[in-house]
């Protein structure tokens, strides 16, 4: 069952339009109705001015020069990391590390805390709706170790945590879980997963990419061990992503990547590594969408995540809605908790036939197998048609959409 609301007008859905210029534009000769924020999201204003104001004022190399630009770029990249730090309530700044995104900051604890503490025979632990970079770094990591991966299984989007108990023991050395399914949109129980991997012994990661722009994050409160999330699905720019380690935790760690900002002393013999962040943070960074992160988490939040959420699941529970009553629609995934994705296939039409048609009217959705092949067979299915909400979409939107599918499955079947 979706929660439905009907809050969603307390949001002006119609001002908040205004400020996404991408939404303005045509898509073979019709207004582009944009449903794969899943995969980005379209950026407002603000963040298109933050990034020309960086590049046309400031730029800069920083923690380095001592003149105005560099010391003007070094503020606002550093104002961005507590900007993040605020947005997902990590306890201090030395906690929040700039990575490309989501697979860089996974890949990260796979290399630097993995490679330190995981030995042969230990296990970790993932779930079977893992997109793909919540999956190899993993099993290169136990590859390269002789360690064991397991898996949480689910059905119908939903996981069984009493199989993830009986999958927990002394071996446990880290749990690695997806907050919110990209393919499915299931809202996954971490607190409790976290709560039960600690009483093993065990460390939690958790994979935020697609959670951090619906839900309130609380990374002290939820007590996981590290969190990963991507500036893209944020309304941020890509190549920029954060992760959020437990200080003691980053502090044991070794180096990711060696180089410039990360060192103390470096002799020919030897080299002293930087304190937290910077340790974790070699060469120049992405200081431009680094910056300009900070103005869309500060928008998203000027908004207010839950007025949007509310709007959001407003139209996942239509669309819904409207899709089952659709000649062949299965829904995969029914979580009873969920954010606004929602992922169908159409009995005997491929997904991407109804990609195609649906792009030929300006309907953006994505289909495919999403980067979460193991979970697609565990459907038994290649993949889906999958319609991710956001912000700025309306129910008229939606309207176009099934319009869309019903005239494309007139014409294939
Ligand atoms: N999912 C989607 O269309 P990056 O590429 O590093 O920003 O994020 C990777 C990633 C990790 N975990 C989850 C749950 C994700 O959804 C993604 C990215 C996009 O679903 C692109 S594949």
């Amino acid at each position: 069952m979706i929660q439905s609301n009907t809050i969603t007008k307390e949001l002006d859905v119609f001002a908040i339009r205004k400020q996404f210029p991408a939404l303005n534009r045509q898509v073979k000769g019709q207004p582009l109705v944009y449903f794969d924020n899943a995969a980005t999201t379209q950026k407002p204003q603000v963040v298109i001015d933050a990034l020309v104001d960086y590049y046309t004022n400031y730029n800069a190399n920083v923690h380095r020069g001592i003149h105005t630009l560099a010391e003007e770029a070094t503020a606002a990249f550093e104002a961005s990391r507590d900007a993040a730090q605020r947005f997902i309530n990590a306890s201090s700044r030395e906690e929040i590390i700039f990575t490309r995104g989501t697979t860089e900051g996974i890949n990260l604890v796979a290399y630097s805390w993995g490679r330190k503490n995981i030995n042969a025979g230990d296990e970790i632990i993932i779930t079977e709706m893992e997109h793909h970079s919540n999956i190899v770094p993993w099993q290169m990591l136990c590859e390269e170790k002789g360690a064991v991966l397991k898996v949480i299984p689910q059905q119908d989007g939903e996981l069984l945590l009493d199989e993830y108990k009986k999958l927990l023991s002394s071996k446990t050395k880290l749990v690695s879980v997806v907050h919110v399914s990209n393919a499915l949109g299931t809202v996954n129980p971490v607190s409790a997963i976290i709560q039960l991997a600690h009483q093993a012994g065990a460390l939690v990661m958790v994979d935020g990419a697609q959670s951090t722009v619906h839900l309130d994050i609380d990374v002290q409160a939820m007590d996981c061990d590290f969190f990963a999330f991507s500036s893209h699905k944020v309304y941020g720019p890509t190549g920029i992503g954060v992760l959020y380690g437990k200080k003691h935790l980053l502090e044991a760690m070794p180096p990711f990547q060696g180089g410039g900002e990360m060192i103390k002393e470096v002799t020919l013999e030897k080299t002293t590594f930087n304190d937290l962040p910077y340790k974790f943070e070699a060469g120049t960074p992405n200081i431009g969408d680094a910056v300009v992160l900070k103005a869309a988490l500060d928008f998203v939040t000027r908004i207010g995540k839950e007025k949007v959420r509310n709007h959001e699941i407003e139209l996942l529970a239509y669309a819904t809605e409207q899709l089952v009553q659709l000649p062949g629609v299965r829904i995969i995934g029914t979580a009873a908790t969920k954010v606004s994705v929602v992922s169908f296939v159409i009995d005997k039409i491929h997904p991407q036939d109804i990609g195609i048609l649906l792009d030929n009217r300006g309907i953006a959705v994505r289909t495919g197998h999403h980067c979460a092949q193991p979970l697609m067979h565990c459907f038994g299915i290649p993949g889906t048609i999958r319609a991710s909400f956001a912000m700025y979409n309306t129910k008229e939107e939606v309207d176009q959409l099934i319009v869309g599918l019903q005239k494309a499955i007139k014409m294939l079947l």
